[in-house]
């Protein structure tokens, strides 16, 4: 075990002064028994490379690119061992998973001590925001861990560098962000003897993970600071909200103007792929679509101009791999160029040549199967006929890299204050009943849209893909306190602003219950009904009001250069009333699971409600 001197003598190395941050080291290296302590900086990632390289954690993917492949049992969020623990019971919600502080904090120390016997903590200084943000008080990090993958990650993923520690107003104003691995292969992963926890202790900014290596499990900056700490923190500041959702610029050049738009849809649903979207061709002369993030957007109003802003804090992109191809997703693919430092996980490998491949990215897999592996390392060729049919990749597999390698990456992506928003949007994947846009005109209305998102869960989370749920503001896996307090916070950010966003509801996801094919060809058309819901926000269109919202009419929907057919087309732009109605009474006993709802929003769901009641006359 590293002793107490050579601790201090790598931070004082490292240039780390912070008391508080020198002591959290200390304790740490102290319980995990690691046998050394690293301090890193985004300048180590060449060497830390090197050093994965050597050691076989990463595996060459072409020049400037890397493979690595998890353990098997460990390729997504676990939503069941995800917990939030305060040290306050008011904060348990039906989704949070509440503990008591007290009971979880023993259980991690126990796991986690003399876990990291014989490895090396790398202590990762991190800052989820651009600099300078307003919101930095509750951004800086530190996250220690026993994975240089994880490290790799992080650097990809988020500000790394000692910097962004020294100076803190209040030097204890960091999170506290604990990963051990632990001993994969004897964890019981999703039996009754399941051994890991991951543990938001949000009411004193800690976070301790066990027993996982691979993303939100263990990049802790992202889901665990980026959304579940920092909807914690907004709510206990009352200064902000941590969404999960994509963030976007849309210029028209026509005029001039820059609009921005944020939204959430729940994992796996299409945030990076409408973040990366490029004009479809007819309106490319036109439009041009800028990226500001795929993930996480957090949300504040500027206290002298009252204007809402959002801002991305991440400093990379840890994107779905599945069906990403040159006619789905192109900016994607540029983004991992070779070059570029990309990170591929658990996609298929073909060491010979050192191709990655993962369904959809070709129609067809290599026709020629010498040398190539599935994700998890079994030699294609040797597939028994039963096997066949098997996916070469994981359906959660995934690519990393940087913001500056998206090429729609915004010019002032960096700028500290983020970007006014215009328009909030919830979608998911949803294959009846949602039509392709409504519109929403008022605050609550649209909270309470959010609130009754359901949608379909996806391979992003162990063990429920495809069932249909409740996914409130596609936060559900990342809730830190209870729903009801939620919504009033909501209510109270987005309406101190002086000029409220347009809301919406999209599906790109509809399908033909017969045949099963989606309706809207999506990916860059997904732009159009963007682009009417700007129209309506600047009143260039009227659309048509129904009970649930103001959907477009065909005329008004630019569908110049779509492949779709009437009847598709009919139908993604209809409300189908009895299928509506029966839905109101899910919402209802949806919403009834949370105390303390806004009177608003009740007001809201009776609204929608008796809207429906009348059209179904
Ligand atoms: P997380 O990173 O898990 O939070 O997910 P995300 O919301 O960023 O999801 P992403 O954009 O990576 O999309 C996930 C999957 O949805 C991919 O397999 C995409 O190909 C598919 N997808 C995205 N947009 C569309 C669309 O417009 N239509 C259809 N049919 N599929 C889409
Ligand atoms: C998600 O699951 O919503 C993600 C990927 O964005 S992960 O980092 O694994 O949480
Ligand atoms: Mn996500």
């Amino acid at each position: 075990m590293v002793d107490t001197a050579d601790v201090e003598k790598a931070l004082d190395a490292a240039g780390v002064q912070n008391p508080a941050v020198r002591e959290y080291v200390e304790h740490w290296a102290n319980i995990t028994g690691a046998e050394r302590v690293e301090i890193v900086s985004q300048a180590d990632d060449a060497r830390l490379i090197a050093e994965a390289l050597d050691a076989g954690e990463l595996l060459p993917a072409g020049e400037g690119r890397y493979y690595s492949r998890s353990y098997h049992k460990d390729t997504a969020r676990s939503e069941e061992r995800t917990i939030v623990a305060t040290n306050d019971p008011a904060d348990k919600g039906v989704y949070n998973n509440w503990r008591p502080a007290s009971e979880m904090k023993p259980l991690l120390v126990e796991r986690m001590r003399g876990a990291s016997a014989g490895k090396t903590m790398y202590v990762i200084p991190y800052l989820m925001a651009p600099p300078g943000n307003v919101l930095a008080p509750w951004a800086a990090g530190v996250e220690l861990t026993d994975s240089r993958t994880v490290v790799l990650h992080m650097m990809r993923m988020s500000r790394v560098g000692a910097e962004f520690l020294e100076g803190l107003e209040d030097p204890n104003s960091f999170a506290r962000a604990v990963h051990v691995t632990g001993d994969l292969e004897n964890l019981g992963q999703g039996t009754p003897e399941d051994q890991r926890y991951f543990v938001t202790v949000a009411d004193e900014r800690t976070i301790l993970h066990f027993g996982s290596s691979y993303g939100g499990n263990a990049l802790l900056g992202k889901i665990a600071h980026g959304l579940r700490q920092a909807a914690y923190d907004g709510w206990a500041s009352k200064k902000f909200l941590g969404e999960q959702y994509m963030l976007i610029g849309i210029h028209d050049k026509e005029t001039g103007k820059d609009y921005h738009i944020c939204g959430g849809f729940p994992s796996a649903s299409g945030k990076t792929n409408l973040a990366m979207m490029l004009a479809p061709d007819v309106l490319g002369e036109r439009y041009h679509v800028s990226f500001y993030g795929d993930d996480i957007a957090w949300l504040y109003v500027d206290e002298t101009t009252g204007q809402l802003y959002g801002m991305n804090p991440e400093f990379g992109v840890f994107g779905v791999a599945k069906d990403t191809n040159e006619g789905t997703n192109p900016t994607a693919l540029a983004s991992v160029e070779p070059g570029t430092g990309a990170i591929f996980t658990n996609v298929a490998y073909n060491p010979d040549t050192q191709e990655v491949w993962w369904e959809g990215r070709t129609p067809e897999p290599p026709a020629d199967t010498a040398g190539w592996l599935d994700w998890k390392g079994n030699p294609i060729a040797d597939r028994s006929p039963e096997q066949a049919g098997e996916p070469w990749a994981h359906p959660n597999s995934r690519f990393t890299t940087t913001l500056d390698n998206v090429p729609n990456i915004a010019a002032d992506y960096n700028a500290a204050s983020g970007v006014p928003i215009d328009a909030i949007i919830f979608g998911g994947r949803t294959r009846d009943r949602e039509p392709l846009i409504r519109a929403i005109t008022d605050l609550a209305e649209g909270v309470y849209d959010g609130l009754t998102l359901g949608a379909e869960a996806t391979a992003a989370a162990e063990g429920v893909e495809g069932m249909l749920r409740y996914d409130p503001m596609s936060n559900r896996p990342f809730m830190a306190y209870g729903e009801g307090d939620y919504a009033a916070h909501y209510l109270k950010i987005v309406g101190a602003a002086k000029d409220q966003p347009i809301f919406a509801h999209v599906n790109w996801f509809q399908r033909d219950p017969e045949d099963g094919h989606f309706l809207w060809p999506g990916y860059r058309d997904n732009l159009r009904p963007l682009l009417w819901l700007l129209q309506l926000k600047n009143g260039e269109v009227t659309g048509r009001q129904t009970p649930v919202g103001i959907i477009p009419t065909r005329e008004e929907l630019n569908l110049e250069g779509v492949d779709i057919s009437d009847a598709d087309l009919e139908t993604i732009l209809s409300i189908d009333v009895p299928r509506w109605q029966q839905e109101m009474g899910f919402r209802e006993e949806h919403l009834k699971q949370f105390p303390n709802l806004p009177e608003e929003i009740w007001e809201a769901h009776r609204r929608v409600a008796s809207g429906l009641a009348d059209a179904g006359e």
